[in-house]
């Protein structure tokens, strides 16, 4: 027998801290699909991190400050501070209806992440780059940044936003940005990882290598900002400041002072991965980047920017206001479901349609007809009819190829479904996933353990029924980054407690046989019941969706 792994040494050996985050939401409307988008892939990243054994720390929060909250809360007939205080209560609920776990919510109105923007502000100053002068330009509120005469459309409009822009004409501090340009291709050409998709890098390094011009960082027009510090009739522009946030969610930059958060998490990070939409990447992929050199901060490892969500073919923003919010249909669905179809359907990095009748499909095909019948005919019928419910003992030496085959299925599918998590490709590790659920209900077809019962072929039967078992809890690994709620339901069934992730203990399945006998297997109604006709229809009402045929959630 194989000596238990010291825990201690292995925990040194696996602790590669991991930070990840999503982009700090503008308060200016309720959270829609797009940002549960980004929110979900983050947590998914992180508690496959952590199964992996690996510290980690997901963080979100809210971007509040800037001129376009500033007019919202006027709106409002409310005090900027109000009105935000108000919004971040929605964000935070819907976090946790979507059962995304994150260990960090940062609000850039905390008196923390100020103190940050001025030490950033500093670090910058002192390095020289930051200067006054006076500047003219057109300035989109909706994107709350510049834009040059060759981006706008026909009649002065922001091409994101289809909105006019705003002629802003003040004195303002400005960051030396030009200086950058070649320490960021410098730093593009070591790093070639950094920006993922790579088509989009490449989006990224013909922007840079046209040359960068100096970048306005501070306003005078308004006043719901971080004030410069020595300079309070200015302040900080909004996207410098909200870049800050994850930093200073970790109490950083910490030039002198001690901040273990900021140490563990980003100074000592293997690795440091913002998940944004590709509508902010340049933000991230080149200022950011930039303010971080120029600060002597190291620089994130990766920006990984997904593609955009459209409902029904129509581009869906908060400034539009055709956004679909996520409680309704997680109240119809279930958090895990949504969370599912999210990762499942749309190739992360492209762009996808939202589509209600498409998710109806993906559940009753592949959650309730794939995944729910087969733990349904193992565990609630043939084990619970047969076995007195209790789990076989595995019998290496009587393994037949049938067995043989879908043991090698496992293995192939966790080793790939990890690959592929790791490079945040979660469409391929279910499409992985789900080749094994395929081989697990095919397993059972073909050696028909309900014959095998009647025959009285005792053995021969414990053995196929253990195989499926064990398979189950592989599953109930594999699946549980993307449905923790379902995952545990399905431990549950099986027998097992629930995965509870330790820094230092790799929890993914590798060896064969971890299932022990004797166990005793529940039956505590469907995992995943499926949806008549009518109750298809009357979830459809529900939702106000119309009857009509939607185009599938295609990836485009
Ligand atoms: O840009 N499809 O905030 P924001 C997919 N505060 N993702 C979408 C989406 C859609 N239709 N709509 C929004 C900001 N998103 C800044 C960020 S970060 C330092 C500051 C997601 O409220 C996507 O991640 O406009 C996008 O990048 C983000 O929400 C924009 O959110």
């Amino acid at each position: 027998m194989a000596p238990p792994p010291n825990l201690a040494n292995l925990g040194r050996r696996m602790a590669r801290p991991y930070y990840v985050t999503t982009p700090i939401y503008y308060v200016n409307d309720q959270p829609h699909i797009g940002h549960a988008y980004s929110t979900v892939a983050a947590d998914v990243v992180s508690r496959y991190q952590r199964l992996r054994g690996h510290p980690t720390y997901f963080l979100t929060g809210l971007d509040e400050y800037g001129l376009k909250i500033e007019r919202r809360a006027k709106e409002e007939n409310l005090a900027p501070q109000d009105f935000v205080d108000r919004m971040a209560t929605p964000f935070r609920s819907t976090w946790e209806e979507l059962d995304c776990a994150h260990d960090g919510f940062i609000r850039t109105t905390s008196a923390e992440h100020r103190e940050s923007v001025q030490t950033l502000w500093k670090m910058m100053e002192d390095k020289g780059d930051i200067y006054l002068d006076d500047y003219e330009d057109w300035y989109c509120v909706g994107c709350e940044s510049f834009k040059t005469e060759k981006e706008l459309l026909e009649g002065n409009l922001c091409p994101i936003h289809q909105k006019p822009v705003e002629r802003i004409k003040e004195r303002s501090y400005f960051f030396r940005l030009s200086k950058y340009t070649q320490p960021l291709l410098d730093f593009f050409e070591a790093h070639p990882d950094f920006v993922q998709p790579d088509a989009r890098f490449n989006e990224v390094k013909s922007f840079v290598k046209e040359g960068l011009r100096d970048l306005s960082i501070s306003r005078t027009s308004f006043r719901w900002g971080v004030p410069v510090a020595n300079d309070p009739e200015h302040v900080v522009y909004v996207w410098l400041d909200a870049l800050t946030n994850y930093i200073s969610a970790l109490g950083g930059p910490a030039p002198k002072g001690i901040a273990p958060l900021y140490d563990e998490f980003w100074t000592s990070a293997e690795t440091i991965t913002h998940i944004v939409g590709k509508d902010i990447l340049r933000f991230h992929a080149v200022y950011w980047p930039a303010f971080l050199l120029s600060a002597g901060v190291r620089v994130p490892s990766q920006i990984w920017a997904h593609g955009w969500l459209t409902v029904n073919g129509e581009k869906m923003s908060k400034s539009l206001g055709n956004f679909l919010p996520p409680g309704p249909l997680v109240e119809a669905f279930g958090a895990d479901v949504l969370r599912y179809y999210f990762m499942r359907e749309v190739g992360f990095g492209q762009d996808g349609d939202f589509s209600h009748r498409n998710l109806l499909n993906r559940y009753n095909g592949e959650l309730a007809n794939g995944l729910g019948n087969l733990i349904n005919r193992i565990v609630a019928s043939i084990v619970k009819k047969n076995l007195g419910g209790r789990v076989p003992r595995l019998r290496l030496d009587a393994l037949e190829e049938a067995d043989r085959h879908l043991i090698d299925k496992a293995k192939a599918s966790a080793c790939d479904a990890a690959r592929h998590l790791e490079a945040l490709a979660f469409h391929r590790a279910l499409d992985t996933t789900w080749e094994l659920v395929s081989a697990a209900n095919k397993y059972v077809d073909t050696t028909e353990p309900w014959k095998l019962a009647k025959q009285g072929e005792q053995q021969r039967l414990e053995q196929v029924c253990y195989t499926v078992l064990e398979t189950l809890r592989w599953l109930s690994i594999m699946l549980f980054p993307v449905m923790p709620n379902k995952c545990n339901e399905l431990r549950s069934q099986l027998g097992l407690p629930p995965l509870l992730p330790t820094v230092g203990v790799d929890l993914w399945p590798s060896a064969w046989g971890g299932l022990g006998p004797g166990i005793e297997t529940r039956t505590a109604g469907l995992l995943f019941p499926r949806f008549d006709e009518s109750q298809e229809r009357s979830i459809l009402e529900r939702l106000g969706v119309d009857k009509e045929p939607q185009p599938g959630l295609r990836a485009k």
